[in-house]
């Protein structure tokens, strides 16, 4: 069998979700490594001194240590769902832009809002609704994703984060006043290929027997 990319990945990174999102529907197999924080196998750091995850090391030694990247390099292998087609290009970067940056940086203070005391949670949610939820729900009462009729890598891209964000308070997600984005949110959730990329891997240890993804 010829060597499989190999992926270092925690189950419940959004960043690392996302990479096997679209791995996933590339249908492209990884060796699956799932890594322990706190306790970053040396293999990984070797190849990837910034100790983040998602890592894609290719079998040709080339490593690809950005989640957004690897996205890439998965669908440029096969896009049987059109993940890169028909879209906006700009449109596209500029929502994942908005996610990764002031977004990503809001949902950290409303999950962690004793390690940034300047605001309280609620005001951190409300600035995070302002800046971007009520925007993603807008764009999903007029279409079924984000950027059209049609999913996109946006849509993957973001969902992990919106995961996170609806997670903080379940119960006030549950009825806050954005349906489309609740939809949305609930249709990936259940959909067979986020319910793969979610299944529970034991922590990689050298010595195990390789877990194709
Ligand atoms: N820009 C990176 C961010 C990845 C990232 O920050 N991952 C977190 C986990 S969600 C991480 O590995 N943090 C290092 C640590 O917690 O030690 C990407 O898109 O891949």
């Amino acid at each position: 069998m010829p060597a499989l990319p190999i992926l270092y990945s925690f189950r419940r990174c959004p960043y690392a979700i996302r990479a096997r999102l679209a791995l996933k529907a590339a249908q492209v197999p990884v060796e699956l490594r799932e890594v322990v924080l706190r306790d970053k196998p040396a293999a990984m750091l070797a190849i990837s001194p910034k100790g983040t995850v998602p890592v894609l090391q290719l079998p040709d030694g080339q490593v690809i240590q950005e989640s957004l990247e690897i996205m890439t390099w998965a669908l440029g292998q096969s896009d049987p769902g059109g993940w890169l087609a028909h879209v906006e290009h700009q449109a596209m970067q500029g929502l994942i832009a908005t996610n990764d940056g002031p977004f990503k940086a809001l949902l950290d203070r409303y999950k962690y809002p004793e390690r940034h005391p300047a605001h309280t949670a609620t005001e951190y949610r409300q600035q995070a609704i302002d800046l971007f939820i009520a925007d993603l729900d807008r764009r999903l009462s007029a279409q079924a994703h984000l950027l059209g009729g049609q999913t996109s890598l946006a849509d993957a891209a973001i969902v992990p984060f919106v995961r996170q964000f609806a997670q903080v308070d379940a119960d006030w997600f549950a009825s806050a006043p954005f349906p489309a984005l609740r939809r949305w949110l609930q249709a990936w959730a259940n959909s067979p290929l986020f319910e793969a990329v979610m299944a529970k891997h034991p922590a990689w240890r050298p010595a195990d027997t390789p877990t194709v993804f």
